[in-house]
């Protein structure tokens, strides 16, 4: 059985981000973020419904503050061309640090697109075999991508992410609450959750947070926009009541 409720409440999940550092690099980081410790202490004190690492942080840091989710595979901004991550952590790896769910990025439409859905299958097969959930991070992305916003890009990695397994896929949000639910019931029974993208101003994020609920997604999986903000325990509680529609839920 796959236990999604390790990391899931009522089918919902706030997840908070932290693998920025190698997708980005320090950039998105100021003196207190850049801190491992101070991201596990949000993470603690907010409740979330799991924390999202790649395996450094989770060896050197990692002491329990939440529900863990391993980042598989990553990449860094540094190469030009066509993306591709690949793994950087096995299963067995991310159960023994204590997962409870491993994550991957296939980056949809690229050239190397072959290989990352070869790699995600032996990965959600032995995820599976352990009942460990496997999260999709389905970005399109290439030269042959030519929107990767346009609503039938994202319902048609959605719907990828149904076809190879996934338990729940992390999407970009287009702005279009009409476009996401058809993304949402392009993933059939796959959750859905959405990607926070860069630091937007507080209010207009609370409504897109709405929005995306409204649409039937399953919950939001954020970083920049929770660790950036200067109260971000106030900002992760506002998010909660909009995820379960009342307060202090996990
Ligand atoms: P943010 O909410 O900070 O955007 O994080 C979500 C996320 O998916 C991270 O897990 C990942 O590091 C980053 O976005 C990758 O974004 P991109 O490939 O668009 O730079």
């Amino acid at each position: 059985m796959i236990r999604l409720t390790k990391i899931m409440k009522q089918n919902k999940a706030l997840f908070l981000a932290y693998d920025q550092g190698l997708e980005h690099g320090p950039t998105d980081f100021d003196d207190k973020n850049i801190d491992p410790n101070y991201i596990l202490d949000i993470a603690k004190r907010a409740k979330f419904n799991a924390v999202i690492l790649q395996k450094g942080i989770v060896e050197k840091y990692y002491r329990k503050q939440a529900p863990l989710i391993i980042k598989l595979n990553g990449k860094t901004s540094l190469i030009d061309g066509e993306p591709i991550a690949t793994q950087l952590c096995t299963v067995k790896e991310a159960i023994k640090l204590g997962a409870v769910a491993v994550g991957y990025t296939i980056y949809l439409g690229s050239i190397h697109e072959p290989q990352m859905l070869s790699e995600f299958e032996n990965i959600e097969r032995e995820a599976h075999e352990h009942g460990l959930p496997v999260i999709a991070w389905m970005y399109p992305r290439g030269r042959a991508i030519k929107d990767e916003l346009s609503r039938e890009t994202l319902a048609y990695a959605a719907r990828v992410g149904l076809e190879i397994g996934a338990d729940i896929v992390k999407m970009k949000y287009n702005g279009n609450k009409n476009d996401l639910q058809w993304v949402v019931k392009s993933a059939g029974k796959t959750k859905v959750v959405i990607a926070g993208g860069t630091k937007k101003e507080e209010q207009s994020f609370l409504e897109e947070a709405k929005d995306i609920m409204e649409a039937g997604a399953a919950g939001l999986a954020i970083g920049r926009n929770i660790w950036q903000h200067p109260r971000p325990l106030e900002i992760a509680q506002k998010l909660k009541e909009i995820i379960w529609k009342r307060k202090d839920k996990r």
